[in-house]
């Protein structure tokens, strides 16, 4: 039986694929009506542009916006949290209709929400969440689930191992994200329960932050070759860290995607074009085309309509196989 919150998601999930096939049809079109934002300014708070998940998030926020008429004042934080408070104080001080941010980390922000709150504006999040005390202080969170993501990988990294033929201990080495980004916290935790409930075999050996960033995962990679030469496996936290990660690896004389299987999550084309070539072996998606439901939340949030707490995304899984055959048509 689907409870409302699953009917809610599944209903969003199909939204978004038909604003996915209306948006080849119609170029700039995200799928919602055009021009219906027209006269609601939003101020977007964006956490920076470390990977290609960041940069087509932010192309999908400035595209919808713009086709549904919305006005937008776009800012980058450069990963660092007192920018986006700035930012904030900024969008309060010129009297913006509504906020919307991705919070670079969970804590930290009641602060600068109750001054939101007190201006009368109201706050959604985007992608990621923040953990309050207060939860009157956001409207509304338009993101994934997270911790699924991180269980969704493990069960992959399964599939992978069978496929390898690999027998016994499993040594894991994780990328993280971002430290105290929810998506690092709840990755991590996600996959850890898994392997908790299954696999008493499988270890993780060294995990360290790469910053959800190429270099970063290039820089944490190298270092743990080095420490441990006897890796099976990579779980890194995004694509980026992997795509670093492969390079360290090549660097090594090893072969990645055989010596070390790797499996990340986003499913950016980079990573794709990776899967195919054998270098990852799985990806777990993480959807960034979040414009389209954000300026819906937005718009009814302006109109005074009540909306859920938790507007989830639709996601899917890939192995090698499926990647060559989805490349083509891979949006991002
Ligand atoms: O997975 C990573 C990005 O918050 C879901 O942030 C997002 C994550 C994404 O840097 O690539």
């Amino acid at each position: 039986m689907l409870n409302r919150r699953d009917f809610i998601t599944a209903a969003v999930g199909v939204a978004a694929a038909g604003g996915l096939a209306a948006c080849a049809k119609e170029d700039d079109s995200t799928g919602s009506t055009y021009g219906t934002g027209k006269g609601i300014t939003l101020g977007f708070s964006q956490v920076g542009s470390e990977s290609g998940w960041r940069t087509a998030n932010s192309l999908s926020v400035k595209q919808a916006a713009k086709w549904q008429g919305v006005s937008l004042k776009f800012s980058d934080a450069q990963q660092k949290q007192e920018n986006q408070i700035s930012a904030i104080r900024s969008y309060i001080a010129q009297k913006v209709d509504v906020i919307a941010f991705s919070p670079v980390v969970v804590t930290g922000w009641d602060a600068v929400l109750k001054e939101a709150k007190a201006a009368k504006i109201p706050v959604v999040l985007t992608d990621r969440s923040v953990e309050t005390s207060d939860p009157s202080l956001y409207v509304t969170l338009v993101g994934s689930d997270f911790t699924a993501e991180g269980e969704r990988a493990a069960v992959l990294l399964e599939k992978v191992l069978e496929k390898a033929g690999h027998k016994g201990a499993v040594k894991i080495a994780q990328l993280e994200g971002t430290t105290g980004a929810a998506p690092a916290i709840e990755r991590a935790k996600g996959f850890a329960k898994v392997m908790k409930a299954k696999h008493p075999d499988w270890k993780i050996v060294a995990s360290q932050t790469g910053d959800f960033t190429r270099a970063g995962g290039k820089q944490v990679m190298a270092a743990f070759l080095q420490a441990h030469p006897d890796i099976d496996v990579l779980f890194a936290h995004n694509d980026d860290m992997a795509i670093g990660a492969i390079q360290a690896i090549e660097a090594a004389g090893k072969k990645p995607g055989k010596d070390i299987l790797i499996v990340s999550i986003d499913g950016v084309r980079d990573g794709f074009v990776a899967m195919s070539k054998g270098k990852i072996n799985a990806i777990a998606e993480c959807n960034p085309l979040l414009g389209p439901q954000l300026m819906d939340v937005v718009k009814k949030v302006h109109a005074g309509e009540s909306v859920g707490r938790w507007i989830k995304t639709k996601e899917a899984d890939f192995t090698q196989e499926q990647a060559k055959a989805a490349l083509p048509k891979r949006k991002y």
